[in-house]
């Protein structure tokens, strides 16, 4: 009953907008329930074919990750029918459109400010349906130069025997090492292994190695992108129980006085101990290589074996040596060409009577004969004088053989004890 009201219904309504004659009406109504099949069914094969919104995903960089210099943004965008482009948003302002994958864009974090800033990426499908993403991330491109500062010694200081070195430095992402200095030679590297911002760091300088006088410290820190800050001072190098006057016992043992009067290339206040040899080949002051001053004294070997090469002396005045007292002879020596470890050179501190008798020596141990070669080095000599001495004397020969020593900045002093 009520489909046929249905029909009726049917009927009239698409008799009436249709103006379907009436002997076509049975035909009318066949069409108009096919379409309506028709329709349906292209409504459920549309769905079936349904395109799906496309997915988007950051890779890289992470979330709030801290970044500087150029950066590569990487997406991984799908979708069932296939990206058309993927956009890249810098602080919502598009900077890239990528149209195929691998989908990235490198950015040039340098151009924007230090602090947070928004990475967000829209992925278009083939139909124009879009997904997108966003990440916030922090730009930090300042890196700045570390500062150092000596807190030991301090500047005009005078110093004696071992020093601490004592540096404070910082920076903004860490120290990774400090190098000390003396008179711009590399000393010493006290390297971090974490990277502080803060770091203290020392280094013992033992200034005994030096000659007195004044000498430059210096250190340099470096960050972790090699940055560099300095910091240096100038301290006074004095030696430990110096009683002053090395004068009194060594004249001219910086060789900077000359030739003597009387004995052909030998120095000036010293002598030559064997006078009948001529020493012209052997002894020279030389002012290319020097330890301090103008000019050190050279000493060739002639190359013949001869034991023995150039000794020369000084002796002190009379009582100028108190027996029981210690005396240290310090000099700076180079030497270079030597073959053997017995051809040494020789520096010895001889004890003698007011009337010339010798009393005994003391010379460089064997211990610090080798290596027999090496730059400029300073030698220390020490020794208590024995009954009766009451002069000291100071000899510089070469033991042996081959080679060149030069001889420097020699000095003798009493020492308080
Ligand atoms: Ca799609
Ligand atoms: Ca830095
Ligand atoms: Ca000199």
């Amino acid at each position: 009953m009520l489909f046929r009201l249905l029909i009726i219904t049917f009927i009239v309504y698409f008799s009436s907008i249709a103006y379907i004659h009436p002997e076509e009406l049975h035909f009318g109504i066949i069409s108009v329930v096919r379409k309506k099949i028709e329709e349906l069914l292209a409504e459920e094969v549309k769905k079936d074919k349904k395109d799906s919104p496309p997915k988007v995903v950051i890779l890289s960089p992470a979330a709030n990750s801290e970044l500087s210099g150029k950066v590569e943004i990487i997406a991984e965008a799908s979708d069932d029918k296939g990206i058309a482009k993927v956009e890249f948003y810098i602080d919502a302002i598009l900077k890239s459109t990528s149209t195929a994958a691998p989908y990235s864009y490198s950015w040039d974090t340098t151009q924007y400010s230090n602090g947070p800033h928004t990475v967000k990426l829209i992925a278009y499908d083939t139909i124009g349906q879009s997904a997108s993403v966003y990440r916030i991330v922090i730009v930090n491109n300042v890196d700045r130069a570390p500062s150092a500062s000596i807190i030991a010694p301090v500047e005009g200081s005078t110093v004696t025997m071992t020093v601490n070195v004592v540096v404070a430095a910082y920076d903004d992402k860490g120290i990774s090492k400090v190098e000390f200095y003396i008179d711009d030679a590399l000393k010493f590297v006290s390297a971090t292994s974490t990277a502080p911002s803060s770091y203290t760091c020392s280094w013992s300088w033992d200034t005994t190695q030096y000659r007195e006088g004044l000498h430059t410290v210096k250190v340099i820190a470096y960050d972790s992108i090699g940055q560099t800050a300095a910091a240096q001072c100038t301290v006074t190098v004095k030696y430990s129980g110096d009683s002053g006057v090395s004068d009194k016992f060594i004249q001219n043992g910086n060789f900077e006085q000359g030739y003597s009067d009387y004995f052909p290339n030998v120095p000036k206040y010293w002598e030559p101990e064997l006078p009948q040899k001529n020493y012209s080949s052997v002894l020279s002051l030389d002012q290319s290589v020097v330890w301090e001053g103008m000019y050190s004294l050279r000493m060739v070997a002639p190359q013949n074996g001869e034991w023995d090469v150039g000794p020369i002396f000084q002796t002190s005045d009379y009582d100028t040596v108190t027996p029981g007292k210690t005396y240290e002879l310090t000099a700076w020596i180079k030497s270079e060409g030597k073959e053997w470890q017995n051809e040494w050179y020789v520096i010895t501190m001889q004890w003698m009577t007011n009337d010339g008798q010798p009393l005994g020596e003391v010379t460089i141990p064997e211990s610090d004969r080798t290596p027999v070669n090496y730059d400029w080095k300073k030698f220390t000599i020490r020794g208590v004088a024995p009954e009766g001495a009451r002069r000291l004397r100071v000899k510089l020969l070469q033991h042996f053989g081959h080679g060149k020593t030069w001889f420097d900045d020699i000095k003798v002093k009493e020492i308080n004890q």
